[in-house]
């Protein structure tokens, strides 16, 4: 029960040999503080491990912190390992990705990245 407590309590930072089904993001595209010139059209995010439909939810947003995805972030249909949303027009700036996903053991996994649209 300890194990479960701390576990919750520093999501990312579990220990494998406990959680081994506890996903963690392996790749994104635009990759994390990538820069390009031409703005993407969508974010994808890869976990791992396949992860749950609940709780699901990607958000880009720019510096005002407006957001800029079409909200709709989902896992694909083949691959739930894989979760995108599609992008509204990109202006050059720097933009911010907060995805939430539960992994296979339950526990809810968010994190954040970056990536910026140059000239
Ligand atoms: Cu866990």
């Amino acid at each position: 029960m300890k194990i479960i407590t701390v576990c919750v309590l520093t999501v990312g930072m579990c220990w494998s040999q406990w959680v081994s089904a506890h996903a963690i993001m392996v790749k994104s595209a635009p990759a994390k503080e990538e820069s390009t010139n031409v703005a993407p059209t969508q974010v994808d995010v890869w976990f791992d491990d396949n992860v749950g439909p609940k709780y699901t939810s990607l958000a880009i947003v720019n510096t005002k912190g407006e957001r800029v995805d079409n909200n709709d972030g989902a896992l694909e249909m083949m691959d739930k390992s894989h979760l995108s949303a599609t992008l509204k027009p990109l202006t050059p700036g720097r933009y911010g990705v907060r995805y939430r996903v539960q992994s296979a053991d339950g526990h809810i996994v968010t994190g954040k990245f970056f990536f910026e649209v140059t000239q």
